[in-house]
């Protein structure tokens, strides 16, 4: 049984327009953006905003804009509307977590972990294997000040 699970690092949330989320998130909550970023291979534009410190790392909120229709959010915003995409766990190894997972049966989006935000490396699960909720695996950059960091 894999039990590598440490935190949620992140809940990713599917929007129309990531700068009036952001200052959605900012005036409702208090939340601070920790960073802004483009990924063209995922096909968004992203923002982490910072939510809290605990024993084994940091947790946020992920706004997701998509960068064009034909795109996982794209797709999703079409199909659903706006609201939440998916949930990303933190693991130490991201490729030892994937191994422990793509034994159990559970379909592997990605068979080598890709490039997240804040430098992390990252991979996700098939929704349809797990209770219909897509599933990100996050491994967090080794040095914080590249982003989030392991404590
Ligand atoms: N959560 C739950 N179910 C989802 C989903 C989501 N986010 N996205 C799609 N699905 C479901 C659809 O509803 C559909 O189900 P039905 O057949 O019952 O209608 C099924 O999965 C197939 O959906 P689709 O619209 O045809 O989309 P694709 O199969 O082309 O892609 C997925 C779906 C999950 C494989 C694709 O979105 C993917 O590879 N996602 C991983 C990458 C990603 O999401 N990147 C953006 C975030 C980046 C980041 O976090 O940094
Ligand atoms: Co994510």
């Amino acid at each position: 049984m894999f039990t590598g699970l440490t935190r949620i690092d992140h809940v990713g949330i599917a929007c129309h327009d990531l700068e009036e989320k952001i200052a959605f998130y900012e005036s409702t909550f208090g939340l601070v953006v920790a960073s802004r970023e483009v990924n063209e291979a995922q096909g968004v534009k992203e923002a982490m905003l910072h939510v809290a410190d605990g024993p084994s790392g940091s947790s946020y909120v992920q706004l997701l804009e998509p960068l064009g229709p034909d795109t996982p959010v794209g797709k999703f915003l079409a199909k659903r509307g706006e609201g939440v995409h998916h949930v990303g766990y933190g693991v130490d190894d991201v490729a030892a977590a994937l191994e422990a997972i793509g034994a159990k049966h559970v379909r592997l989006l990605d068979e080598r972990p890709r490039h997240g935000s804040m430098g992390a490396s990252i991979a996700f699960l098939h929704p349809k294997d797990v209770g219909g909720v897509l599933t990100e695996l996050v491994q967090a950059a080794e040095d914080p000040r590249k982003g989030r960091h392991n404590a």
